[in-house]
């Protein structure tokens, strides 16, 4: 029977000596806020807590009341520890300011509170995605500037999946570990650690329903993933529509996911700051390439809180024959 290793003995054993402290108690606070939310997302049929909040967020989608609840949680459980001096949440129009009447800290944290909300309803896994920054202007703590930075300086990064099982996955730079939720014992339990992408991919995910809307690069893409070309790699497809399952099942498995740009979406559907950019960070770490079609997303300056990319994710060479079809078509159109 292996050794029983507890998130926080897992941080504590292997964050360096420098970032142990704030840093470290940052991402307790992260899997603590995580297990309230598996509390409620494993009831949520029961306790009247879907259906729609009534309102509707920045984002112009109907809020569901999970989403609510787990955006309002993340904020509560950080905004008080003076780990943070700001934050940006899916779910609010500006910055999260920390109270004056709290310390400031030297971390940010950025993140989608409850990303897939739309399968809360069918029981659907649906997740948290955050990334943590530091500080950039130490004497004005606090501002939009410290939030905008490229995903490359991100300090971490992580998913938390509401599944089957209830997993935390994150990465601190040196590898991508999984946590598994024992709900028993309240403690999130390394069963995943090291994650590597395997080199072999299993699976491509789109929505293909929208196949008539993209550009023929994007069309050619899909039919290469599909089989329709000589050199087509042997995949399947899994399309969930919740991003975090997505990308944790082609984490394990090996593929590709893709959300082009469309007509009407000339910039795609995902957000960079905090879907795109930390699911990027951590699929480096993994072994694979994440990319806008055209830049690598880690290096992609974000300008806007909120602003959209598109996103191809996974196996670095399934990656890169859309960058290269992608390329093609520029040169044409140019
Ligand atoms: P579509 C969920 O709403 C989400 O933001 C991601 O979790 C998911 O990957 C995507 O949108 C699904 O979008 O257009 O396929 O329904």
């Amino acid at each position: 029977m292996s050794k029983i290793v507890t998130i926080e003995r897992f941080i504590l054993e292997n964050q360096p000596a420098h970032a142990r402290g704030t840093f470290t108690n940052l991402l307790y606070d992260i899997a603590l806020a995580a297990k309230i939310i598996a509390t409620k997302t494993n009831r949520a049929g029961l306790s009247d807590i879907l259906g729609r909040a009534g309102n509707v967020n920045v984002q112009g989608e109907h809020q569901q009341k999970l989403d609510v609840f787990a955006d309002d949680l993340i904020r509560r459980v950080c905004d008080h520890t003076g780990r943070l001096c700001v934050m940006a949440s899916e779910e609010r129009e500006d910055i999260i300011e920390i109270p004056e009447q709290f310390e400031k800290g030297s971390y940010v944290l950025v993140y989608d509170p409850l990303d897939g909300s739309s399968n809360i309803d069918v029981n659907v896994s649906i997740g948290t995605i955050f990334g943590v920054y530091r500080c950039i202007d130490k004497a004005n703590r606090g501002r939009l500037e410290d939030v905008l930075q490229p995903a490359r300086d991100l300090v971490a990064a992580g998913y938390v999946l509401f599944g089957a099982s209830t997993m935390l996955v994150y990465s601190t730079g040196d590898g991508v570990h999984g946590f598994t939720l024992d709900i028993e014992l309240g403690e999130f339990l390394l069963s995943h650690p090291h994650m590597i992408l395997p080199e072999k991919p299993t699976y491509f995910s789109v929505n293909s329903a929208y196949y008539q809307r993209w550009s023929p690069a994007n069309q050619r893409y899909m039919r290469w993933l599909q089989g329709g070309e000589p050199d087509s790699p042997p995949l399947s497809a899994r399309y969930i529509g919740s991003l975090v399952a997505d990308f944790h099942r082609n984490l394990l498995r090996g593929g590709v996911f893709f959300y082009p740009t469309e007509a009407n979406k000339p910039r795609g559907k995902l957000r960079l700051l905090y879907e795109a950019g930390p699911l990027a960070f951590l699929i480096d770490r993994a072994g694979g390439y994440a990319s806008d079609g055209c830049t690598p997303i880690l290096d992609i300056d974000p300008t806007e809180l909120h602003q959209r990319v598109p996103l191809y994710i996974g196996n670095t060479d399934l990656v890169r024959r859309a960058e290269q079809l992608l390329q093609e078509e520029e040169m044409v159109a140019a």
